[in-house]
């Protein structure tokens, strides 16, 4: 028996298939011959079905239909809503990582469609017209809720820098270090850059008359594990952290926070928490499972740290990536090749680049803005030789950071930040 698809619910399997790297027209073959479940069998495996299915089981128009045959399971793979172009992103689990060679010819900042997503659970749904930010707890003397409107009309900022996840890189401990981390197994695509408009941080901060005894901000999402994780009050404050409602001047996306979302240049991904209900200040330190279990470094070089089991991430580590894919194939002659560099701790001074596995260097040349807690692009135009086999750029800020050595990254469980070179593999072709 045929089970009838709303055109609504084939697009919407489509973007699962799609997701998984189905083509287009095998996703059809299989929709004719086998139906929803033989499309979904195809695709990757779900996570956890926390998720609202988006495709909900189809009531069967025909009277001589059987009670429920084999049901549509939850679209849980679905938890991010834009779409997820195979040529543009990896899937990894909840989250997806964005394929560095689409910005190749493109300029500094990545589109919003094109921007990486990581989120524990799925993209909730958040209806502005009933959304509140509450700011609240025992380190403000005047606590108060927000409507989307009026958070509109309080003065704004607009600041360019990036969102990287903490365990941006991960896979490097498993492939170069031959000593594999836990967690989601990122390249370098956890790394995105946007343009963010929105109301400082501190100006919230005063207007609920923030008590010189506070020392923590924690940010809580609405999303289905009220993710939440605490800042300082120090990093609160500062210029550039801001609740943004905008990315790159339009509406900020569902997947990416709507209605608004903390931005915090320069520390771990974790810390600019999406969907936000509530800002809690506190004047003891708080400690959450997101600052006790996980985003804390954990491994033999360090030591648990009061409630937290290992030294607390908030600065990210510099890195640099080429916008190649991973392995890339190149022609034998004179090639250009683009890539990124970002520090949390400033600009960018500098890019190297090895040709020969890390015995020579030689510098790339920085072009368009170079904007400290962003990065910069980097070009460098050389001759491809078939004896190449990797291309290795090396990052240096203008604090005096460089990039080392994979055999002098200290490795932890959890694979966070991951700051030595990658050798970017490469064939070239004569
Ligand atoms: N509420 C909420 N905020 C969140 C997360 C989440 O799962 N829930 N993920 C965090 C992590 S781990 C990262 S790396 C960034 C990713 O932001 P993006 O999805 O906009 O790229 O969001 C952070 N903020
Ligand atoms: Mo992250």
């Amino acid at each position: 028996m045929k089970t009838t698809l709303s055109e609504e619910q084939v697009t919407s399997l489509w973007d699962v298939a799609q997701q998984s790297g189905l083509s287009r027209r095998k996703f059809l073959a299989l929709l004719a011959t086998g139906g929803i479940a033989a499309v979904l069998a195809a695709c990757a495996p779900a996570p956890a079905p926390t998720a609202v299915p988006t495709l909900a089981p189809t009531a069967a128009p025909t009277k001589a239909a059987p009670a429920a045959p084999a049901q549509a399971p939850a679209v849980a793979a679905r938890t991010i809503e834009k779409p997820l172009p195979p040529q543009l992103f990896i899937p990894l689990g909840t989250n997806t990582e964005m394929r560095f060679e689409v910005m190749a010819n493109r300029q500094y900042t990545m589109p919003n469609g094109l921007f990486f997503v990581r989120s524990h659970t799925s993209t909730p749904v958040i209806d502005v017209k009933t959304w509140k930010l509450s700011i609240e707890g025992d380190g403000v003397e005047k606590p108060f809720e927000l409507t989307y409107d009026e958070l509109l009309k309080l003065p704004s900022k607009t600041v360019t820098r990036y969102v990287e996840c903490a365990g941006n890189g991960r896979s490097f401990y498993d492939s170069l270090l031959k000593k594999p981390a836990q967690g989601g197994q990122w390249k370098l695509g956890a790394y995105g850059v946007a343009e963010w408009t929105g109301v400082p941080l501190s100006e919230l901060l005063k207007r609920a008359g923030i008590k010189s005894s506070a020392v923590d901000v924690m940010p809580t999402g609405l999303d289905s594990q009220k993710i939440e994780r605490p800042m300082s009050v120090a990093k609160a404050m500062d210029e550039d952290v801001m609740l943004a409602y905008l990315m790159n001047g339009d509406i900020l996306p569902n997947d990416h926070g709507f209605p608004a979302r903390v931005i915090a240049p320069g520390w771990v991904g974790i810390a600019n928490i999406k969907w936000v209900g509530k800002i809690t200040v506190s004047e003891k330190a708080l400690f959450v499972d997101k600052n006790t279990n996980n985003y804390v470094l954990i491994g033999p070089d360090y030591q648990p740290q009061g409630q937290s089991k290992g030294p607390i991430l908030s600065e990210n580590s510099m890195k640099s990536a080429i916008a190649l894919p991973f392995p890339a194939t190149l022609k034998a002659g004179q090639q250009k090749i683009v890539g990124y560099a970002w520090s949390p701790f400033g600009k960018i001074a500098k890019v190297d680049v090895s040709l020969d596995g890390g015995k020579t260097f030689q510098a790339a040349t920085l072009v368009g803005p170079n904007i400290e807690r962003a990065g910069t692009r980097w070009e460098l135009t050389f001759n491809a030789t078939p004896d190449m086999t990797t291309i290795t750029p090396r990052a240096a800020d203008e604090k005096g950071n460089v990039q080392y050595e994979v055999a002098q990254q200290k490795w932890n469980e959890q694979g966070y930040v991951f700051g030595a070179m990658v050798p970017h593999p490469v064939k070239v072709e004569g």
